[in-house]
């Protein structure tokens, strides 16, 4: 029995297998590659998916925990558009919540895919790898289901035809769902039963381009008097700027647009914290990451004391701590009052495109910025970090900073999250061949990410490389900054750095503490030994390392871990104690003692808030 009861023969000599529809509707989303574990519930999709002969499948890459597989596709969806992630059934995709946290936060399009029980299997017994205490009456199936559904995201079970010579949709649904997971930049999960997977299901007809996926157009209307108005705002203004948030990050044509639009009326641009990394803050307009107090980096003085304008555009609509200043009063553009709001709520941001294509159309006056000028006065710079100096997180940034601005080749940042996050705001980054040159998780905040997803911006850097015919080599350099804390947490996925050949330059700013937010001396502070030799270890990844204790010895070695292909280790003896905190943190401990009404402190903040 079969559709040729209902749709005649020849339909139903082109069914193509759930598998075969799966696998097309990956790689027209532009995914070439899938992160994941196996396991028995997901070996039939494993079979299905993987490269094949006819050079139609998706490579599979093993990652050493479900968790990093997930992590890892999320870097995938920062620098690709979408990730995939593929794990089987509960032990395999439960350990995948942390990371689908983490992209529902981000906004990131992950789509994770879980093998589950045979439609067959189900109901009839209980099936091993599911939440079953012996006690139970029944058996449970949804656990999975339930938990990612609990997180916000649409969640799913694949399920074949329900009675036979009817139709299988479940390749229509995989795409829905995979398309939603596009439009929206958030993620998915979808389980899909392991009978299923080489069943036949209706053919679909994917559309000619990403862009035809039935997103429709702007129905915002109102466009041109939000045009009109911001035209007139700038008429008067002498001194406009932008500030740009993390919602272009997945949208390339709004922030070419948002360009043009700075580059031909000449406005500067800053972008929020969490926008860091999406513009080249060499560009003459790039103000660099605004946060208040917190900025570093040269932009600030014309934020502060010029700007009477600002076009802010794509930041988030609910105000975030870190993204503020840390709520410390300081944010000028968070209490800006001549201000235009363009938060963006369309799908893809259309509303957002309709506006910038009716500016970049317009004929107004061009400003007067000059960097240079505005660089010239700005008293907020950096330490200096003079090579006798001893290295540490007060000058990490200002001594990258000094080897970046020296290099034509782009440092592409992956800062774990701990007091390396914090410094990592003072760096100046330059603009990547992936479109991020500054990548973590900066608003979730989890530690444990930076090595899966090193792992994807070098295999991604090595891919661009090779389509550039530059050879093997790519003239881009990953850099993890990491504490000894973070690194421990994810030293298993070292495996496949060496295995995939991955040319990381990895520091080690070693304090033998989980230090950021650490309050008291407790045994749970303590993640790192004494004895323990990081060089031995890198050394069994067939990595090279070295120890540095000054900025000039660091900077020498920088430079030669740079031309190292492999793991590069550089292990940084780093203090706890606040004279080698990196600007921002001191400046946070200061504004946290002040708000506890320490009088030195309060007096201090004062001086500097004012
Ligand atoms: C998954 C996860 N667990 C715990 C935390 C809380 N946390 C934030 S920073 C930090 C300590 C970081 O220590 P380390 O990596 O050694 O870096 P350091 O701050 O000492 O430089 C901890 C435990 C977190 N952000 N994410």
């Amino acid at each position: 029995m079969s559709y040729e009861m209902n749709f005649g023969q020849s339909y139903n000599e082109q069914l193509p297998s759930l598998g075969e529809t799966m696998s097309e509707v990956i790689r027209f989303f532009g995914g070439q590659h899938i992160y994941g574990v196996g396991g028995d519930f997901a070996a039939n999709l494993i079979a299905a998916l993987s490269d094949n002969e006819h050079g139609d499948g998706i490579q599979i890459n093993p990652s050493s925990n479900e968790m990093h597989a997930g992590f890892s596709a999320c870097a995938q969806a920062e620098i690709d558009g979408m990730g995939f992630c593929l794990t089987t059934y509960m032990v395999g995709s439960l350990p995948c919540t942390s990371a689908a946290a983490l992209a529902v936060t981000e906004g990131l399009p992950v789509v994770f895919i879980s093998g589950a029980p045979a439609e067959s299997e189900v109901n009839q017994v209980a099936i091993h790898h599911t939440i079953h205490p012996n006690a139970s009456w029944k058996a449970e199936y949804d656990n999975a289901l339930e938990a990612f559904s609990a997180l916000g995201m649409r969640v799913e079970r694949l399920q074949g035809q329900r009675v036979e010579g009817h139709p299988n949709i479940a390749g229509q649904r995989f795409c829905q769902i995979v398309a939603e997971a596009y439009k929206n930049k958030q993620p998915v999960f979808i389980e899909v039963p392991r009978d299923q997977v080489f069943a036949k299901t209706q053919p679909i007809k994917l559309p000619k381009s990403l862009d035809n996926i039935c997103c429709g157009s702007n129905i915002l209307a109102g466009t041109e008097l939000i045009v009109e108005n911001i035209l007139s705002k700038l008429e008067q203004a002498q001194s406009p700027m932008l500030y740009l948030g993390d919602r272009l990050k997945h949208n390339d044509k709004l922030k070419s647009l948002i360009l043009a639009f700075a580059e031909k009326f000449n406005i500067p641009y800053a972008t929020t914290w969490f926008a860091k990394g999406l513009f080249d803050e060499y560009a003459p307009l790039c103000l660099g990451a605004y946060n208040g107090v917190f900025t570093q980096t040269v932009g600030r003085q014309y934020i502060e004391k010029s700007a009477d304008y600002v076009i802010d555009v794509a930041t988030s609509i609910f105000p975030q701590d870190c993204n503020i200043a840390f709520a410390t009063g300081t944010h000028k553009i968070e209490s800006f009052e001549n201000k235009t709001l363009l938060k963006g709520g369309s799908l893809l941001e259309k509303d957002l495109v309709a506006i910038f294509e009716g500016l970049l159309a317009a004929n107004s006056k061009t400003f007067n910025f000059n960097l240079f000028t505005a660089q010239a006065s700005d008293q907020y710079i950096n330490v200096m970090a003079n090579g006798g100096d001893d290295i540490d997180f007060n000058n990490l940034a200002q001594t990258l900073n000094d080897l970046q601005g020296q290099d034509d080749d782009t440092y592409v940042y992956l800062p774990e999250v701990g007091n390396s996050y914090f410094a990592s705001y003072s760096l100046k980054v330059r603009q990547s061949k992936l479109g991020r040159s500054w990548l973590t998780n900066p608003w979730y905040g989890a530690m444990g990410t930076a090595l899966p997803y090193a792992r994807v911006v070098v295999q991604r850097l090595k891919e661009k490389a090779k389509q550039e015919e530059q050879g093997q080599l790519s003239n881009e350099r990953a850099v993890v900054i990491i504490g000894d804390g973070g690194f421990h947490f994810q030293l298993n996925e070292l495996i496949h750095l060496l295995k995939d050949q991955t040319d990381v330059t990895i520091i080690y700013m070693r304090n033998n503490i989980f230090h950021l937010g650490k309050s008291g001396d407790g045994a749970i502070y303590h993640c790192n030994d004494k004895e323990f030799d990081v060089h031995s270890l890198v050394k069994a990844y067939q990595g090279q390392s070295r120890t540095c204790t000054n900025v000039g010895e660091f900077k020498d070695y920088f430079k030669v871990c740079k031309q190292q292909s492999g793991i590069s280790l550089i292990e940084v003896l780093a203090k706890p104690i606040e004279e080698r905190q990196s600007n921002e943190l001191r400046l946070l401990n200061l504004y946290i003692k002040s708000q506890n009404g320490q009088p030195d402190a309060v007096k201090a903040w004062q001086a500097i808030t004012q």
